[in-house]
């Protein structure tokens, strides 16, 4: 294909998702100077919405729109800080939910019709099912899919999936709760570029996103920049900013009519959506929004509870073998011995398939290895030239090339430097995967002549590739392990040291 110079999927990154300039159509925004409340931009559907045209609107005091008694009103909430409670106003009678937030010094108000809503406390009533439902759950396997059936249940779209994100990014559908006809993309993984780094951010911060009609008409904000800053409104924290053409390919060529996310948020960190797509069309108002919100932070705790009593439980284990480790080493002189000729070995700490020490210009190995005259190369041309004093991958030879000669046995590696010429070396083999993708990642993208810009792939059909050269990966209890040991034959050299120069015992 001829490309122009630039455009790769690195693009994806950049698109100015925050700055669009228009909205979804399913309700309306104005911005006001929050001084003088006068309307200084508003989007271009307000003619649908407030039987007012922009012309009448821009330009004027905002009581033209609301009253002087709601604007009043406004105003005394503004001041009092309580800008993300949405009020319930009308405008000509009709009833609409509005949320004021400040974009830098730019008031924006979104305008969502409100209808009358049949029960109010639908959500509420379904809480302690679906908190006994979640904190019922096992494994982390059981919870995302009770979690996926419940959203179901509860906000009714033909699709809901439990989205994970890996280390790189990728992501791979956990569970998913669907109507019958839909065929299953359980357990299929995507490319990180299908969900770029902006939008990532924008769901840790926001948590939530509506897509309400995929087919919809974008509707202009006039005039295009804000008169107070002279620059494009940043719609970050509007429900209703527009969605970026690229996606709204993609959803198409996914035949997505609707979809909602909402975010997945384990100690600080993304880890997953909860995602959910209609067919056709569907809105969702606010509360029910909020309450989707709601149940993905309960997924969320609940998450990091699994996750956490993972930790202990390994960290439990490791810390035996720790002990054991620690009694060798105050029972023998030499620190390889103690490591590796005890009853607990050093590659008891870790699971691994194999490990090597470094220790005194001698090498010990373990298990199933890389010579030592390879890894003397590894040590010297990569190792030492890590920053820090632990280092690990599961893909040794993208980021050392001599290392796909024992790729079969050593595809990962978890590095522990003592000092400069000591090593604890642990290697994890090769495991060939079959991984299978919602559509071929190789050619996700094309650059589209008409449109001067990037088009997502077009086919989602599952399509499975071989993974090679790739470990298990390492896990945050191993590095800490790691780092545990690194610790005690630390000290256990500085104690030997300090009896050699005293000469104490
Ligand atoms: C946004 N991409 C998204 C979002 C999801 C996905 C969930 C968030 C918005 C939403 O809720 O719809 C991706 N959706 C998925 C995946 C599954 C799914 C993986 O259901 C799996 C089942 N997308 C591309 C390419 C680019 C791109 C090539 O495929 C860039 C060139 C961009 N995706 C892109 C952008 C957004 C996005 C820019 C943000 C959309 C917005 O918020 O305006």
């Amino acid at each position: 294909a001829n490309y122009p110079e630039n455009i790769d999927l690195e693009n994806c990154s950049k698109e100015p998702i925050h700055i669009i300039g228009k909205t979804q159509s399913f309700g309306v925004l104005l911005v006001c100077d929050p001084l003088s409340f006068n309307v200084i931009q508003a989007g271009i559907n307000t003619p649908e919405h407030f039987s007012l045209s922009p012309k009448e609107i821009i330009g004027q005091p905002l009581t033209t729109v609301l009253g002087e008694e709601q604007v009043e009103n406004l105003r005394s909430i503004l001041g009092k800080k309580e800008t993300l409670i949405p009020q319930e106003v009308s405008v000509k009678g009709k009833k609409f939910l509005l949320q004021a937030h400040f974009s830098e010094i730019n008031l924006i108000l979104d305008f969502e019709p409100i209808e009358e809503i049949k029960d109010p406390f639908f959500f509420q009533k379904q809480l302690t099912r679906v908190l006994n439902k979640i904190q019922d759950s096992n494994s982390i396997n059981e919870l995302c899919n009770s979690a996926a059936v419940l959203t179901r249940e509860i906000f009714g779209y033909d699709r809901v999936m439990i989205y994970k994100f890996d280390e790189e990014w990728n992501g791979q559908v956990l569970a998913e709760n669907k109507i019958e006809e839909l065929e299953s993309w359980l357990g299929l993984h995507y490319p990180s570029t299908d969900i770029p780094s902006q939008s990532r951010e924008m769901f840790l911060k926001h948590q939530i996103r509506m897509i309400s009609d995929v087919q919809y008409t974008p509707v202009r904000i006039e005039p295009e920049l804000s008169p107070l800053t002279g620059k494009p409104l940043d719609l970050s924290k509007s429900g209703l900013r527009a969605v970026s053409p690229i996606h709204i390919e993609y959803l198409t060529n996914m035949e997505v009519g609707a979809s909602l996310s909402a975010a997945i948020i384990v100690q600080g960190k993304l880890w997953g959506l909860i995602a959910c797509h209609h067919r056709t069309p569907r809105f969702l108002n606010y509360y029910q929004r909020e309450s989707c919100r709601f149940l993905a932070q309960m997924l969320s705790t609940e998450l990091a509870l699994h996750e956490s009593n993972n930790f202990i439980n390994k960290t439990e284990v490791s810390g035996r073998v720790l002990t054991g480790l620690v009694d060798q080493l105050k029972q023998k002189g030499d620190i390889i011995e103690a490591l590796s000729e005890g009853p607990v070995r050093f590659t008891d700490l870790i699971s691994c398939t194999g490990g090597a020490i470094y220790f005194g210009g001698k090498w010990k190995l373990q298990g199933n290895v890389p010579s030592a005259p390879e890894l003397e190369i590894l040590m010297n041309n990569f190792l030492l030239h890590q920053e820090a004093g632990i280092y690990h991958t599961r893909n040794l030879a993208t980021v050392f090339t001599p290392a796909s000669d024992y790729q079969k046995e050593a595809s990962g590696l978890l590095s522990l430097r003592i000092t400069e010429s000591k090593y604890i070396l642990w290697f994890r083999q090769e495991v060939i995967q079959t991984v299978s993708w919602g559509g071929d990642p190789n050619d996700k993208t094309f650059y589209n002549e008409e449109k001067k810009r990037l088009s997502p792939r077009k086919s989602f059909k599952k399509w499975s590739n071989e993974r090679k050269g790739i470990s298990e990966d390492w896990k945050d209890f191993d590095v800490s392990a790691a780092r545990d040991l690194g610790d005690k034959v630390s000290h256990t050299l500085l104690s030997k040291q300090r009896k050699e120069i005293t000469g104490l015992n």
